[in-house]
């Protein structure tokens, strides 16, 4: 009888990976990809003028939409007008008057980028890094040198829910190969090397919809999962960035062994694949949907937060 598979290692034994692939110290994986010639091409993507803003909102009535565990931001005024009523503080020399606040957030809370050192199995990061150095902040790895290089290139948009002809997937639901290329094939465009590739599943929006109760009931997020044809094609497509609007860029568990999040390592981990979370696609779409242009310009940059495991971004698209 044929054992279950039930760890990474198994798994991924025959997957691919870029490790040592731009020098021993790399920290920026699959980003090495977006050369000038690739910001060149996405700016050649720009016929419109049209601007789109990728990030949820933080801090929504509803809270934010995270991983399970984590928790809604929490904004606080540490200033205002009733500071000021209340004698609290005095107006600065001339008059002038200030609100202030702070916030304290998961830095994975809302739409992000995850640092290449976020994830991990054996003990061993990106590029081959010793998990030790995840230690009290990311000595290497970190979503610092992201941050400093930036994400400019040529970004597509997969609307899967809408080639599916649905609002949103279902939970749980995958998302195969097949379903890229037919579902790109249907918007009339052809997936190419260095792409940023962007899918919509309509899962997200849900969350403002519905509300967190429903939203987290039995949490499965539809997606992406392990396939070794995927991780194949990632692979030869040199892809820099996947992009979603799920929480975690992949179905939440590989069917049929069960093992979690198997696509940041396969493709985070191994190939240094840009992870960018929680996307808020549904304008974009809808415009997409209307004009039939399904590429634009991407450009993004995560905050440049020092040691960090991932940072907050608003990625805006220019078509
Ligand atoms: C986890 O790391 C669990 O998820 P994410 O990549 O969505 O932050």
């Amino acid at each position: 009888m044929e054992e279950k598979v039930n760890s990474l290692e198994e798994l991924l034994k025959d997957s691919p990976t870029n490790w040592g692939r731009w020098g021993k110290d790399d920290e920026v994986g699959a980003l090495n990809f977006l050369d000038r010639q690739e910001v060149l091409r996405g700016i050649k993507a720009v016929r419109q003028g049209k601007v789109f803003t990728l990030q949820v909102i933080i801090g929504s009535d509803k809270g934010d939409p995270v991983w399970p565990g984590r928790t809604s931001a929490i904004r606080i005024n540490v200033n205002d007008k009733g500071y000021y009523l209340a004698g609290k503080n005095k107006p600065l020399y001339g008059g002038l008057e200030y609100a202030d606040d702070i916030i304290i957030m998961f830095l994975q809370g809302t739409t992000q980028i995850d640092a290449l050192g976020h994830t991990w199995y054996g003990d061993r990061i990106w590029n081959g890094y010793n998990a030790i150095e995840t230690i009290g902040g990311l000595n290497k790895a970190s979503v610092l040198p992201i941050a400093q290089r930036g994400i400019v290139g040529h970004g597509i948009l997969i609307d899967v829910a809408w080639c599916k002809g649905v609002e949103s997937l279902s939970a749980g639901e995958e998302i195969t190969l097949n379903d890229l290329l037919s579902c790109a094939k249907k918007e009339g465009i052809e997936i190419q090397k260095h792409d940023i590739l962007l899918i919509r599943t309509g899962w997200i929006a849900q969350f403002f919809k519905k509300g967190p109760a429903e939203f987290y009931k039995n949490f499965l997020e539809p997606g992406l999962t392990y396939r070794k044809e995927l991780v194949e094609w990632f692979y030869k497509m040199e892809i820099p960035v996947l992009g979603t609007d799920t929480i975690a860029n992949e179905r939440t568990t590989h069917p049929e062994t069960g093992i979690v999040l198997p696509l940041h390592a396969a493709l985070m981990r191994n190939l240094g694949v840009i992870f960018n979370e929680i996307l808020w696609l549904e304008d974009l779409a809808e415009d997409c949907r209307k004009d039939n242009q399904w590429d634009f310009l991407y450009v993004g940059a995560p905050l440049k937060i020092n040691k960090a495991t991932g940072a907050p971004i608003n990625p805006v698209v220019i078509k």
